[in-house]
């Protein structure tokens, strides 16, 4: 048996919704996105306490990245993934890692809205920059997108793929920083793939305890 260990609306959220896509059976074991993820037992599996961590086939996973990856070496009936040899190799591993360089934006901004509770800890100068880095990230996809490609609805010119689940987490978490304005392309393929029942499965159920409790972040200060 799968077994997800996640926080809602976090990098997780991105296996959660490749499990969904991929159709498999899973346990999903949620837990608070607190000091417990460094927890003896937690640390057991993923050394640095982080989220997502799976097991799987008696190892356990952890990194987002390299647990898409392994899900759809093992699931490959979708299609999500694309093997050696693809034509859409390349750009599936380089797209599919892209997550993680909108996402270490999206927690240093996290970081700065919400962990740090007082203002004397917070940067302005950080939160600007860390969006502005968001917007430059925003300017690759819809560069990506925007690119004369007959059917370019996703990243990958042979169709969606788990490269648009990890990049369409990632902004999904970033949204909450760097709003679309100026970027159509990118607006459009976010509605596409997030209109997906997977995705919607993958968000945090009502009543949910949250990570981000407001739609969007304005620049601090406020
Ligand atoms: N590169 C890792 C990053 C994992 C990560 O930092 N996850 C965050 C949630 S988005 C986390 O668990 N943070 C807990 C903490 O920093 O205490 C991945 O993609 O899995």
């Amino acid at each position: 048996m799968i077994t997800l260990h996640h926080c809602h609306q976090t990098r997780s959220m991105r296996v959660l919704w490749l499990l969904n896509e991929l159709d498999v059976e899973f346990n999903l074991r949620v837990h608070p996105f607190d000091r417990s993820l460094r927890s003896e037992e937690f640390l057991t599996r993923s050394p640095a306490g982080r989220v997502p961590a799976l097991e799987i086939d008696g190892d356990v996973l952890w990194e987002s990245g390299a647990i898409c990856e392994v899900l759809c070496e093992r699931f490959t009936e979708r299609g999500l993934g694309r093997i050696p040899g693809e034509i859409d190799r390349p750009d599936y591993l380089v797209w599919l890692h892209f997550a993680e360089t909108i996402s270490q934006h999206t927690a240093a901004l996290t970081q700065q809205h919400i962990a740090l509770y007082e203002d004397s800890m917070r940067s302005p100068i950080v939160m600007q920059l860390e969006a502005a880095r968001l917007g430059k990230c925003y300017a690759a996809i819809e560069g990506r997108l925007s690119t004369p490609v007959e059917n370019r609805d996703y990243l990958l010119t042979s169709g969606f793929s788990a490269a648009d689940i990890c990049v369409g987490q990632a902004v999904y978490m970033a949204r909450h920083f760097a709003t679309f304005d100026g970027f159509p392309a990118l607006a459009e393929w976010y509605e596409r793939i997030t209109e997906r029942p997977s995705f919607r499965s993958a968000l945090p159920p009502e009543g949910a305890e949250l990570l981000y409790d407001q739609p969007f972040y304005p620049p601090w200060p406020r």
